[in-house]
């Protein structure tokens, strides 16, 4: 039996392959994937994550939030769990790495345990949260965070997709509403690979980001009403136009993010013109805000700081306005005692790394507040994520990985 000091490392073949399994579901049409949160892809995938994880001798638990917990046994099943995991669902032009990693990097250690017949005092549990990228139901971690308790679950179900279909609805539509109460398991850690979706790691010549904090983000739903009317006929002064005042917002969100350089940023993603015709002055938009910061004094000023540009721009053009808190999470610092068992397992690895802040926002961020957390970061090519051409390599993601097994190793203490 080896010791998990040992020079123990993944079957990376096996791992890549798992990852381009995944891949093939949900396909995008430019090679990466669009398996949006509980549509018949994401269930594709959940029934190919969970036959996966029952050949691997796990145990499925899965909660009322559609939350997976493949459970591999401890030794002494009184001790709590140490639990990994990350989510399967992408962006609509997501790629293949990001969240997958970490939910298929979790199985690999899982399978790695199995070949070695090692044994571990604590049970180990590998987790699918479901919704993390609050797409297609905002906010985005929307399941993680009913599990820490940020939402209620009444909230989550009443959440709607662009077509005005219900969360809860669909995750019955799909068969994945368990039977476990959100929020009732206990964990003794919780650890989170994720490809870092930035430059930095890449750019420093990094193999491994020991993730110390989370930054902070605010999503604001900001709806303009104004006037539809003729884009031919309507002269410029009697014109109530709300694109043009989504326009200015989305220009000053972006001055008011490049005037608290550095680490802060800003951006307007999703947006719905209505009537959305060519020769129609739009008479309302619907639009969000994200804007995110490490630093919780400048992500309070940013949030104040879009709130009254915003209404200054209304007032300036005559328009309606409403301003809704549709996601926020303060900026996390992660457990600094795991944040050490990842720096250690790196340098044991001999991989090189540094400490680096998640710009993603992520379901290690909730899980945080309920239960010891860290995250482990590979980079990815040119910090290219949330569209298709997202790429890594088949060694990064084995030293990710290789830095989650031996870090949960340690955790779960090895006994034989
Ligand atoms: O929005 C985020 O940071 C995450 O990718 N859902
Ligand atoms: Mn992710
Ligand atoms: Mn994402």
């Amino acid at each position: 039996m080896a010791a998990h000091g040992e020079n123990l490392r993944i079957n990376s073949a096996r791992l890549w392959d798992s990852l381009q399994a995944m891949a093939q579901i949900g396909p995008g049409i430019a090679g990466g994937n669009n398996r949006q949160t509980l549509t018949d892809a994401d269930a594709e995938g959940r029934r190919l994550f969970a036959n996966w994880c029952k050949a691997a001798g796990c145990t499925m638990g899965v909660d009322t939030m559609g939350n997976m917990f493949a459970t591999r046994a401890g030794t002494d099943p009184e001790a709590l769990p140490v639990y990994m995991g990350s989510h399967l669902d992408t962006q609509p032009t997501g790629g293949r790495y990001d969240g997958v990693l970490g939910v298929l990097g979790g199985l690999e250690v899982i399978r790695r345990l199995n070949d070695l017949d090692i044994k571990t005092r604590h049970p180990i549990v590998l987790t699918n949260w479901t919704n993390e990228e609050g797409a297609r139901f905002a906010p985005a971690m929307l399941a993680s965070g009913v599990f820490a308790g940020i939402h209620t679950q009444d909230y989550a179900y009443a959440r709607r997709d662009l077509d005005g279909k219900q969360f809860g609805e669909e995750l019955a539509r799909i068969g994945w509403v368990g039977d476990e109460v959100v929020g009732a398991r206990k964990m003794h850690a919780m650890f989170e690979l994720h490809i870092e979706q930035g430059p930095i790691l890449e750019a420093e010549g990094k193999d491994i980001g020991v993730v110390t904090h989370g930054q902070g983000l605010w999503w604001l739903e900001i709806t303009l009403t104004g006037k539809d009317a003729h884009t031919g006929s309507t002269p410029m002064n009697m014109r109530v136009n709300a694109g043009l005042g989504m326009a200015r917002i989305t220009e000053r969100v972006h001055q008011i993010a490049m005037s608290h350089q550095p680490g802060a940023v800003g951006a307007v993603g999703q947006v719905k013109v209505f009537p959305n015709s060519r020769n129609v002055i739009p008479g309302k938009v619907i639009f969000t805000v994200d804007i995110r910061s490490p630093e919780q004094a400048k992500l309070d000023a940013m949030k104040a700081e879009v709130i009254r540009a915003a209404h200054a721009v209304a007032a300036e053009l005559g328009l309606g306005i409403g301003i809704e808190d549709v996601g926020h999470f303060d900026p996390v610092t992660f457990d600094p005692a795991l944040v050490k068992t990842v720096r250690g397992a790196a340098e044991r690895l001999g991989y090189s790394h540094m400490d680096i802040i998640s710009g993603a926002g992520h379901d290690a961020c909730w899980i945080n507040r309920v239960a010891p957390t860290v995250m482990v970061m590979c980079p990815c090519v040119g910090g290219l994520s949330h569209n298709e051409a997202e790429e890594i390599s088949p060694e990064w993601a084995a030293a990710g990985t290789d830095v989650l097994f031996h870090a949960v190793l340690e955790t779960a203490v090895v006994t034989g």
